[in-house]
């Protein structure tokens, strides 16, 4: 019942040390319960508490500054910072958030919910400490998945340079999402295992434990130049020091007294420092530690059994249809080649991987390199799928402009969860990728309304030479029917789904089926319009948008993104290019994202409140046409 009674770090730092285990495995049922229910970032949550706890111990934050990366493993953070009473309201609208954020509490320095930032965030508040004459103590806490990313290492390089006062504490498992890939996966590996390099770094961390100005300057010295002589023979950490980094570790992440004692000593010492923790993912939930990847981001699930806790009958999402559409596509063109940043499941490219292994890479969390790496390939003759969230490929936009447009190479971006994603919030929202790749040259743009789009964009850009990228949501692929006719797809060319005058429709990707719907209702009310699924974002299919707006009395464009910039903008700069907006003014209504960072939420939930709703885009057709709306709004 200690759980209870902490409201604070404050609070935490009454209990006494021995204590703290027990406290740990309430924080970590509670995790359990809330995470059953609401679904959320489990298994690095779970691994993670007995570090959480020992360096809120340790700390005194908010003064001291502990940078989270990524922010998926931070419940307990969240559950020992006062949040505890709310933390059953995670990632519910208007309750606790999935990741560390700004706005909902001074223990979260920033938003945070991509990968590799919290070396360079932590860099940057050490910086300002010496400018400013502050004494706070500043810890960055990083997984060995997004050590794997290049920012992580640029920080790291920078931080080692400047000789930063600060503690980077390096949380080893052995996974990201999937298993950690690369070559300092491997090193870390290395690290842990070597029996030598462990018995000799016990000996030093008993050192440390007893505490070192005991020991004596002389004793000191000789173990340092001891230390010196063996290093790169069997000091682990070598690279770390080498870059300018004092390391420590490998202790075990899930030992509290053994944490906090070290933690107390490093913590005294100056400098930049990197602290090495091994812990297990999934600790103390058996279902999460036999199943890391399942439990690294789940749904809400049964306590006993571990299984997932499903309404209805699951139907194929887009992801499912990319994953074996690819597939079968790389059966007969062996020039097909896969690129995943460190998501195989996430993405479905895991079903690439077990049917073509050889052609399948997983380049760790580095889109950046993801994208070069494609270009490379791309040069050499190959095709390569490169399958990315949409919000993480906002990382990569240099290489997409320089290494694959500028060179009109052809690799094929595939842009997964564009668009709301629900409860993930702001950080994973993917609605500014309509914006960013529009505005470069060579590439086009295009959105499936449903499965059968899907197979055909990729069948499409599997042949063309040039830049190609295809989003879809986090959504279920609606199947075609019949009453809708499927044509083929051709460069740059939209399909009109339904004919009328009254106004026209044109609806991208995710919007084209509630657009569908609108039309109907529209139908029954006798307003006739054009149905457009628009297919292509870039290029704009620009004779058919300059007829309709001669031929109906309105247009509306909508689309699951950001209206600046966005889709709705390309169709305007068409019609005001054209000359056809001055010469005869008609309204023109783009339905779209605000210029905002959205919440979180349920992903249906969003699209009603930002009126990418079938109900939403018939009330627009006929304000544009001055009908009273009919259809009642939702909520
Ligand atoms: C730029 C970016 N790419 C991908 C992701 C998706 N992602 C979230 S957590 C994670 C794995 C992180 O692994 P690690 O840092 O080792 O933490 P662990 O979950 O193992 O504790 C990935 C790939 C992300 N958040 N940001």
């Amino acid at each position: 019942m200690a759980l209870e009674s902490i409201h604070s770090p404050d609070d935490l730092k009454k209990i006494e040390i021995g204590k703290l285990p027990d406290l740990a495995q309430e924080i970590r049922q509670r995790i359990i319960d809330v995470v059953s229910r609401t679904g959320g970032h489990l298994a690095s949550s779970l691994g993670a508490v007995e570090l959480c706890v020992a360096l809120h111990y340790c700390l005194r934050s908010p003064q001291d500054v502990i940078v989270w990366d990524v922010g998926h493993q931070a419940y307990a953070h969240k559950i020992l910072t006062g949040r505890n009473e709310r933390f059953q309201t995670l990632r519910q609208r208007g309750g606790i958030s999935g990741f560390p954020a700004k706005t909902e509490s001074p223990h979260d320095p920033f938003s945070t919910g991509h990968s590799s930032t919290a070396v360079s965030l932590a860099l940057g508040k050490a910086l300002a400490r010496r400018l400013n004459g502050t004494q706070e103590k500043v810890v960055a806490v990083i997984g060995d998945g997004s050590l794997t990313g290049g920012m992580c290492f640029e920080a790291l390089n920078h931080a080692g340079h400047v000789g930063a006062d600060m503690l980077v504490v390096l949380n080893s498992n052995d996974m990201a999402i999937a298993p950690s890939v690369g070559a300092l996966s491997t090193y870390l590996n290395k690290i842990i295992s070597k029996p030598i390099y462990n018995r000799f770094k016990k000996a030093r961390d008993q050192f440390l434990e007893q505490r070192i100005p005991r020991i004596g300057p002389r004793l000191m010295r000789l173990v340092d130049r001891f230390e010196e002589m063996l290093k790169g023979l069997i000091v682990p950490g070598i690279f770390f020091e080498e870059i300018g980094f004092q390391y420590f570790g490998p202790l075990d992440g899930h030992d509290i007294p053994l944490l906090v004692r070290t933690l107390q000593n490093i913590l005294s010492f100056k400098g930049p420092r990197l602290l090495h923790v091994v812990t297990k993912k999934g600790k103390g939930f058996v279902h999460a530690e036999d199943q890391p990847v399942k439990f690294h981001g789940t749904a809400c699930f049964d306590i006993v059994t571990g299984e997932a806790i499903t309404t209805g009958q699951k139907s194929a999402t887009f992801t499912d249809i990319f994953s074996c559409a690819l597939v079968g596509l790389a059966e007969k063109d062996k020039r097909i080649v896969a690129i995943t940043a460190a998501m195989p499941e996430g993405t479905g490219l895991d079903r690439f991987q077990k049917a073509y292994p050889e052609r399948f890479f997983d380049v760790g969390i580095a889109e950046q390199h993801a994208v070069g790496v494609s270009a490379g390939l791309a040069h050499a003759g190959l095709k390569p799928f490169v399958a990315i969230y949409s919000t993480f490929l906002q990382r990569a936009y240099d290489q997409i402009a320089e290494e694959i447009c500028l060179q009109n190479l052809g690799p094929v971006l595939c842009l997964d969860r564009a668009g709301l994603v629900g409860e993930d919030g702001p950080t994973h929202h993917g609605i500014f990728d309509l914006a960013y790749l529009r505005a470069l040259p060579n590439i086009a743009v295009m959105a499936p309304a449903d499965k059968e789009d899907l197979e055909a964009m990729l069948r499409f850009a599997a042949t063309w030479d040039g830049p190609t990228a295809i989003r879809y949501p986090r959504d279920t692929a609606p199947v075609r029917p019949s009453r809708v006719p499927f044509s083929d797809i051709r460069y740059g060319k939209a399909e009109v789904w339904q004919k009328g005058v009254d106004a026209a429709i044109i609806a991208l990707g995710s919007m084209a089926y509630p657009a569908l719907e609108a039309a109907q209702a529209l139908l029954s009310e006798k307003i006739y319009v054009t149905l457009v699924n628009a297919r292509f974002a870039k290029p704009v299919d620009e004779a058919l948008v300059k007829e309709l707006y001669q031929q109906c009395g309105a247009l509306v464009i909508v689309e699951e993104g950001v209206v600046r910039g966005g889709f709705g903008s390309a169709v305007l700069e068409t019609l005001s290019a054209s000359g056809l907006l001055t010469e005869d003014p008609k309204p023109v209504r783009c339905l779209g994202l605000p210029n905002e960072f959205i919440g979180f939420d349920k992903r249906k939930a969003l699209l009603d409140r930002y009126g990418l709703s079938a109900s939403s885009v018939a009330d627009t057709v006929k304000h544009a046409l001055n009908r009273t709306p009919s259809w009642p709004r939702s909520a």
